[in-house]
């Protein structure tokens, strides 16, 4: 099918559309080849992707546990871990439009417009916005463009000079591109040669990079995001960030391979973590974590309790593998793993959780003017883990956002040690503790969006049900509901991310008058409309409710207004 063109029924069916590729198909084939260009960059993240895969696949054995007659193929592992956010950072917008109609290609359209030049004190000169597949989102990337009125003149002279000399999209690239929004799609042969392109030349950390001076003059001057984006000559990737199935168990493991925490520590904080998800995991944990799994078949599962025993022994299995020589990350360059986990403490599944390894320094070798090279460095690649959750509705968002600013605020005045998990999470938990635990709890407050169905015992009362009010309905058994899963970023992590990642905590703006971006600004700038995901969240539920009420025999499909 042709997803650039859906309002030209008259390819449909022609031999042309048949011999073109799923774009889906090529987006997992382009994933999965950066993810293996990442891994021959940055050893530290291919050994991250094996820990994780070894993580994930014991939090299934658990499952296989706590779910009766539930069992978890390592494929099915396999295919659990392979979701990935990317994060790029572009100069020229000319270059960003490129990069659009690159995602364009594999089915994935930019959602919401972030920016990041107004969140206080980790501002940082960028707009962006994330480029996904709107029905199957499972690769994303989070794409900033820089904005040089930010800079004084005399800057800003020297990064638009500095932009203007290069080229990261081949006319190879650009001609399959063009190809394909004129015909609608591209052959797999096509296919490949664009991804090709993308892991050989326009996201490849090169190693090599442009104008010393410039470089250190910016990192000098606090402007490091800068120097990232427009002295080297491709749109390297930041980082690549895979997905966990248990974001505590993944933090202490990676802890325990980096030398961070002993044997001991590990073992106590491991069996903690895994008997706590062993508690209270239920089938909406495995419709979130493990959407592959046909619903059907979770819907069926029995639940058993697991006791500490098994916990033990899971935990015991994993010391075991750990002790494998690919998992000593010490050996490796490394800066160690970050403290804490950002957003909601463990156990409360609104939005995501992300944690990460620190960037190492890397060399880079600068060329001249004059033609001469200078050796220097640059640190900015790091490995970013994450887990996601429940999408919020705008009450649950405001009710998240102020319990992080209460988190917050508690923690610049708390005397916690500055390693302290276990003050740490103590203290997270405080300001938490007012949302909800579980998804009927959530969707009862109505802070999370879900999608709603009825049930055999709803159906089977079609006629005698005198209520339109879906928790009442909720609490009688006849719908139930299933969260719907957050498929994107929040600006205020993004923009920490960028602040601990360059270590500089924000920039302030040196242009006499730096406009204020608006989405329309990058949606020009792209050429296609920036979807809202609230929006599109919002929606999906609406319509559910409509259907789940048309099936109850309380309204007509369309009669529902909200
Ligand atoms: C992008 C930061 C945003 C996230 O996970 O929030 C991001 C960047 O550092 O370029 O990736
Ligand atoms: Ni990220």
């Amino acid at each position: 099918m042709s997803y650039l063109a859906p309002e030209s029924p008259s390819l449909k069916g022609t031999p042309m559309a048949d011999a073109f590729a799923d774009p889906i198909d090529l987006q997992h084939k382009l994933f999965a080849r950066l993810s293996a260009m990442f891994a021959s960059e940055v050893p530290l993240y291919d050994r991250s992707l094996a820990v994780n895969e070894l993580v994930n696949g014991l939090v299934c054995e658990l499952m296989a546990e706590r779910f009766v007659g539930l069992r978890v193929t390592a494929a099915e592992v396999t295919r659990a871990s392979a979701e990935r956010h990317g994060a790029i950072r572009i100069g020229r917008p000319d270059e960003y439009r490129w990069v659009a109609r690159f995602f364009g290609v594999f089915a994935m359209e930019p959602h919401n417009f972030y920016s990041m030049t107004d969140v206080g004190a980790k501002s940082q000169p960028v707009i962006a916005t994330a480029f996904r597949s709107a029905s199957r989102p499972e690769h994303r990337v989070f794409t900033s463009l820089l904005v040089t009125d930010r800079f004084n003149s005399a800057t800003r002279g020297r990064l638009e000079n500095a932009l203007a000399a290069r080229s990261v999209f081949s006319a190879k690239a650009r001609s399959l591109i063009e190809r394909c929004e004129r015909d609608g799609g591209l052959s797999s042969a096509d296919g490949e040669a664009l991804i090709a392109e993308a892991c050989t030349r326009i996201f490849k950390w090169t190693g090599r990079a442009r104008d010393y001076q410039l470089y250190t003059d910016l990192c000098a001057a606090g402007f490091k995001i800068a120097a990232d984006i427009v002295c080297f000559d491709s749109h390297h990737l930041n980082h690549l960030t895979p997905n966990t199935l248990c974001m505590d168990l993944y933090t202490a493991v990676m802890k325990r391979c980096f030398g961070q925490v002993d044997v001991q520590h590990f073992a106590s904080r491991g069996c903690e973590v895994l008997g706590r998800l062993a508690a209270t995991a239920d089938r909406h944990w495995l419709r979130l974590h493990l959407p592959h799994l046909p619903a059907a078949t979770v819907d069926t599962l029995a639940v058993a309790p697991v006791d500490q025993q098994t916990v033990h022994r899971l935990i015991q299995k994993l010391q075991q593998r750990l002790n494998a020589p690919e998992f000593q990350l010490a050996s490796l360059k490394n800066a160690g793993f970050k403290d804490f986990t950002e957003g909601p403490p463990g156990g409360t599944p609104v939005l995501l959780r992300q944690d990460a390894y620190r960037a190492v320094a890397e060399s880079v070798s600068f060329t001249e003017a004059d033609g001469s090279s200078v050796q220097g460095e640059h640190t900015a690649r790091f490995g970013e883990i994450e887990e996601r959750f429940y999408a919020t509705t705008p009450a649950g968002r405001a009710m998240y956002d102020t319990c992080l600013a209460e988190a917050e605020r508690s923690r610049s005045s708390g005397s916690s040690e500055a390693n302290d998990l276990a003050a740490y999470e103590r203290a997270l938990a405080v300001p938490f503790a007012r949302i909800p635990k579980t998804l009927e709890e959530l969707v009862t407050a109505g802070l999370v969006h879900a999608e709603w169905e009825p049930t055999a015992k709803g159906l089977a009362a079609r006629g005698t049900i005198d209520t339109h009010d879906f928790v009442e309905l909720l609490r009688r058994g006849l719908v139930r509901c299933e969260g719907i899963r957050y498929e994107d970023f929040l600006p205020l992590s993004a923009a920490g991310i960028f602040a601990s990642n360059l270590n500089q905590y924000g920039t302030r703006a040196e242009g006499a008058a730096p406009r204020t971006y608006s989405k329309p600004d990058l949606e020009e700038i792209i050429g296609r409309p920036i979807i809202e995901s609230a929006a599109v969240y919002a929606i999906s539920e609406l319509e559910s409710r409509q259907r789940t009420l048309a099936a109850l025999g309380l309204a007509k499909v369309g009669e529902i207004r909200s």
